[in-house]
């Protein structure tokens, strides 16, 4: 690993935000590209502080500390992450679920939708089932991205799901799952339209799901 990635990566787990931002900055001027700083620094650094959590050697502010040095190198790298396209490519109501506070790889994600061309309304964390359903009626989104990261609060996206069946809605939205606990099988299960292991991916599957529908559409001469 490049000598500035591991300064941004301890930076991370040790909590210096003010550092992590000079760093960061100055692996972009090095020419370091921006998805190499995020993956190979930043969110390695995270995936550790995950294990020193599980480890029992990281507690709570531990975590708080280097979530807040990870959201200031993203601020940095944001422009570099993202393009700009003219046309937004559809329209996304993106939250973490319900019980759920996490929000880094939600971030991430809107961030990278938000550079690929759509227009993402963000929820925040700890969302109502009710308001993603009315982002759909209000801002008429055409997809739904749920972001979980605990185990106990992946079922919130089921709970989302059967409520866009209940009022109708299913027919018009898809909906994107992903966070570090789910699998695909889950996504299966549960009835998602898309599923993604990380932010790139996360695009790809909208741009993918998106182009399914509008295939359907013109197959079938159907208003969907
Ligand atoms: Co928490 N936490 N945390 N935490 N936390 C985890 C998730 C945990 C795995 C740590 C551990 O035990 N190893 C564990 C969950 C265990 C489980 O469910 N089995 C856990 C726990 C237990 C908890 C608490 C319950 C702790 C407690 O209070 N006792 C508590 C819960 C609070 C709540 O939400 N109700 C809690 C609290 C916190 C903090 C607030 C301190 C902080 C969050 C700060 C914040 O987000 N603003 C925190 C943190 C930082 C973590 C870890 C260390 C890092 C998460 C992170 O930001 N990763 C995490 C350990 C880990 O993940 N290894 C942990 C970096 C981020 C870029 O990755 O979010 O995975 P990630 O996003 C990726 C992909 O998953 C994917 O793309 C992203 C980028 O590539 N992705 C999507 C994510 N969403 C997507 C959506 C998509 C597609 C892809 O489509 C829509």
């Amino acid at each position: 690993m490049e000598s500035i990635l591991k300064q941004i990566y301890s930076n991370i787990l040790n909590g210096q935000h003010k550092t992590v931002t000079e760093n960061v900055k100055i692996a972009v001027l090095e020419g370091i590209p921006a998805n190499k700083i995020m993956n190979d620094g930043m969110i390695l650094a995270m995936a550790e502080v995950g294990r020193l959590f599980e480890a029992g050697e990281y507690y709570i502010p531990e975590m708080l500390v280097a979530a807040r040095a990870m959201q200031a190198g993203m601020e940095v790298l944001k422009p570099y992450l993202t393009s700009s396209e003219a046309h937004p490519a559809g329209r996304i109501a993106i939250g973490t679920v319900k019980g759920d506070f996490h929000d880094i790889g939600k971030n991430l994600v809107k961030m990278m939708l938000e550079g690929s061309g759509f227009e993402v309304f963000d929820l925040g964390v700890d969302v109502d089932p009710e308001a993603f359903i009315s982002t759909v009626t209000n801002q008429q989104a055409n997809i739904i991205a749920m972001s979980a990261l605990i185990t106990t609060t992946m079922p919130a996206m089921h709970t989302v799901i059967n409520l866009l069946k209940i009022s109708g809605l299913r027919p018009q939205v898809k909906v994107l799952v992903g966070g570090a606990p789910l699998t695909q099988e889950f996504a299966d299960q549960i009835g998602a339209d898309g599923f993604a292991t990380d932010a790139s991916r996360a695009v790809s599957s909208a741009k993918g799901i998106l182009s399914e529908r509008a295939n359907t559409q013109t197959k079938y001469n159907i208003d969907l």
